[in-house]
């Protein structure tokens, strides 16, 4: 028996884990208490990675798809199947007549971060969609307006912080969000145990506002009112202190006097936010000396994300705790992806390069808004989606009016998916790619070690062994790549690079970015850092990482402002008052009335510990226990529709309907309901047997792929309207 260490992939936390391997099998897995980063801590999830792998339903070889029946493929054949078929579309139709989806696991996944974008780049499309617009757009969008770059995140330094303000966020459920850090639970308790205070303002009193010191109250959509507010307060209270930043800072005349026309009292008609509660929050952040404001899905994935998203970066830099230590701070991580430096950088961001055909909705960092998928493949014209690549995605249940893109899907002329199952997206799919299980294969976070609570890095070797048929997503990716690219034209530049690529394969990027990362020993003696070329003064690589089994520790955050942000006449600048920001405000007051309305009941999203975006319902480990997939109601909202508690009700929305049973509990605030995201495994054509015999119902059945926050194009998949009914 063999104990391999490494991180759990699943979500961002990135735990350490053991796993003892007897014979090529999983025996056990155990949080790894040496690990400096998650010392030990891990969720049920981590245990189900065993299960993951064992799952008989999970694909071990190509499959395509002829009619309703599934043939195993060679990979070479269905490579080369994939590549001529994209070609034909594309050929047929035009290059954007051939779209493609990027779901959330390639983040968490080394081959897929390396090459998707890449395999995306050379499809040459306008027609990419991601689940960024249904997750944190609003954050890249504020970020990008007023810091010069889609990928500068404030995050919270919990580890020094005294005071937590966290608007539409439950770490305790989702493990932390743009806030890597494992064992949360443990950091958030340290908090409360020096003395410090977390507050959570949500329309649900969650796991975490239990045990918090303070859980608040708001309706849903409505945190752009009381962010704004809260500024109007510091300005009206002269409470601004702008600290190192001063010099820094550009048009905060320009906020104060937007921020004029919204004074608590406004805040607290649409909001249910008491004017009061918001003017001591305000003090409170203002005043304490190590304090933050943070906001996540329930914040930004709403109407006015964009707006909320940037209130809460405005006022960390107006309350003096910007790259402050127990403020907001910007991770250093040894494979800098946002500095960037050796090829592994990511753009500072874009928008409105171009726009979608039907709606006209404009592109962001290169992608559209995914509401608008549907509608681009169902829409005749020239131009109309006709084939499509799914990477580790299920649209189908993650993006709203699921039900109308699986229409969508049905009629497209090729598709093909990188996935393990055969799912409610990729059943559709005329070939699926299907990748090793994530412990037989070797990670390395190049995504969440740049938005992580404490600078560490670490490599994990796949602890299992593969059999000769078996392939990652990276080999699978770069295979396409280059067989995309082939049929461009076989000695094309492009060509050349992209069999070179593959043939380095994702390990040696690693190791590229960790010697040219800020604590690498460099290429040749040299770095590639923020201000050019530097010489390395570290001594990182691939090689040393190896020998720390366990992670290595690379400390505390640090101050690294004004140094990333961009220049403007020779000075380094945050823009606080961005001009289309500024220019969205007019929304506000067009939808208060309506938003302010306490007789429509709102329907929100939850997550739980036990469960994984749509796709981890088919582990049993998992599945074990009560039905999960319910509605939560408040006890009044249900005495006047004569509900009572474990009903089925029927919830319709002006997309859909769907029947569910009931919980009454007044942790929901009057006039919302609440429903997790990620079932709805009844639909025909799947195979996955577990997750089918508890199928619940889909949120995204209900949710409006017409409704967007119209600044970033994110789907509002928080605050729907909807009637709820006895059946
Ligand atoms: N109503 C509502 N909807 C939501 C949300 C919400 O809060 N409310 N949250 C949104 C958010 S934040 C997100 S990120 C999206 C997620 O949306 P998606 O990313 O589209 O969906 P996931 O459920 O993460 O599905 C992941 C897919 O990847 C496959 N997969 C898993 N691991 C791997 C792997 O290693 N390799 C490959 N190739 N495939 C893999 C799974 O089988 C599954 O098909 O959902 C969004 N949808
Ligand atoms: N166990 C588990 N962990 C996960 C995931 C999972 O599915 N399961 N998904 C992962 C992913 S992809 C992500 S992006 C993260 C998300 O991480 P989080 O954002 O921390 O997770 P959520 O549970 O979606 O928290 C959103 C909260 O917003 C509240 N809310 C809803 N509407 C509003 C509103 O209008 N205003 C305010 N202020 N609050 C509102 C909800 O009640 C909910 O408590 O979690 C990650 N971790
Ligand atoms: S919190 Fe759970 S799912 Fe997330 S990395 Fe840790 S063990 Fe894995
Ligand atoms: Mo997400």
């Amino acid at each position: 028996m063999r104990t391999v260490h490494g991180s759990c992939p699943l979500c961002e936390a990135m735990c350490g884990i053991e796993v003892d391997v007897d014979r090529g099998r999983v025996v056990a897995i155990r949080g790894d208490e040496r690990d400096p980063f998650s010392r030990g801590h891990v969720c049920p999830k981590a245990f189900a990675l065993k299960d993951l792998h064992e799952d008989p339903d999970r694909l071990r070889r190509p499959m395509r798809r002829v009619g309703d029946r599934w043939e195993p493929m060679e990979w070479d054949a269905a490579i080369a199947f994939a590549a001529d078929r994209i070609a034909e579309v594309q050929a047929k139709h035009g290059r954007d007549a051939f779209g493609a989806y990027l779901g959330n696991p390639t983040a968490h996944n080394l081959g897929a971060i390396v090459f998707a974008p890449l395999v995306l780049k050379s499809l040459r499309t306008k027609n990419r969609f991601s689940a960024t617009s249904v997750d944190q757009l609003p954050h890249m969008f504020a970020s990008y307006f007023a810091l010069g770059h889609q990928l500068l995140f404030p995050i919270p330094d919990l580890d020094r912080t005294d005071f937590f303000l966290a608007f539409g966020a439950n770490p305790l459920a989702s493990n932390g969000s743009i806030m890597t850090a494992g064992d949360v639970r443990g950091r958030l308790r340290a908090i409360r145990d020096r003395g410090g205070r977390v507050v959570y303002v949500d329309p649900r009193r969650t796991e975490s506002a239990k045990s918090a010191d303070e859980h608040v109250f708001i309706r849903p959509g409505t945190d752009a009112w009381v962010l704004l507010a809260m500024l109007h307060v510091i300005f009206a209270e002269g409470l601004v202190k702008l600290g190192k930043m001063a010099p820094h800072v550009e048009r905060l005349d320009v906020l104060e006097a937007v921020t004029k026309a919204f004074p608590p009292e406004r805040a607290e008609r649409v909001s249910g936010v008491p004017a009061e509660t918001i003017r001591r929050l305000s003090r409170e952040l203002a005043s304490a000396k190590h304090g933050l404001i943070y906001g996540r899905v329930g914040a930004c994935v709403q109407e006015m994300g964009g707006l909320a998203a940037w209130a809460i970066l405005a006022l960390n830099v107006v309350t003096g705790h910007f790259d402050e230590p127990g403020g907001v701070m910007f991770p250093e991580p040894a494979v800098d992806v946002i500095r960037g430096g050796a090829g592994v950088g990511i753009g500072r961001g874009s928008f409105g390069r171009w726009k979608s055909r039907v709606r006209g909705l404009p592109e962001f960092g290169g992608e559209l808004p995914v509401a608008c998928l549907a509608e681009e493949i169902l829409t005749p014209g020239d131009g109309r989606i006709r084939g499509l690549l799914t990477i580790c995605g299920n649209p189908v249940l993650s993006t709203p009016n699921g039900a109308q893109l699986e229409k969508g899907l049905a009629e497209l002329e090729f598709m093909v998916s990188v996935d393990p199952f055969v799912n409610e997206t990729t059943r559709h799919a005329h070939l699926i790619l299907p990748p090793v299980s994530p412990l037989q294969r070797d990670h390395y976070d190049m995504v969440f070690h740049a938005v992580a609570v404490r600078n560490t890095a670490k490599w994990s070797p796949a602890a299992l062994p593969r059999e000769p048929h078996e392939r990652d997503d990276g080999q699978i990716l770069s295979a396409l790549l280059e067989a995309i690219e082939t049929r461009r034209g076989r000695f094309s530049q492009r060509a050349v690079q992209a069999s070179v690529l593959r043939r380095l394969g994702a390990k040696r990027v690693v190791d590229v970015g960790l010697r040219a990362g800020p604590y690498g020993r460099g290429v040749a003696g040299y770095t590639l850092g923020a201000k050019g070329l530097e010489r390395s003064s570290g001594d990182l690589s691939l090689a040393k990482l190896e020998q720390a089994p366990h992670g290595l520790d690379l400390g505390p955050l640090r101050p690294t402002m004004p140094e990333r942000l961009p220049k403007r006449d020779g000075r380094r600048y945050v823009d606080l008052a961005p001009a289309i920001l500024v220019a969205d405000l007019p929304r506000l007051d067009a939808r208060e009335d309506e938003l302010a309305r306490t007789e429509t009941l709102r329907l929100i999203g939850r997550r739980q510990l036990r469960s994984n975006n749509s796709w981890m319902h088919n582990a049993p480990q998992l599945m074990k226990g009560r039905d999960r997939c319910t509605l939560l109601m408040h006890p009044d909202d249900a005495k006047a529709r004569e509900i009572e508690h474990g009903a089925i009700v029927r919830v319709r929305s002006r997309v859909g309907q769907v029947e569910v049973k009931v919980e009454l509990t007044d942790d929901v605030m009057p006039g919302v309901v609440s429903l997790p995201h990620g079932f709805g495994h009844h639909r025909a054509g799947a195979k996955l047997r577990v997750a089918a015999e508890q199928p619940g119902v889909s949120l995204n059945d209900l949710t409006d792929d017409r409704a967007l926050d119209a600044l970033t194009g994110t789907a509002v998949l928080n605050g729907t309207p909807v009637e709820v009914v006895r059946v």
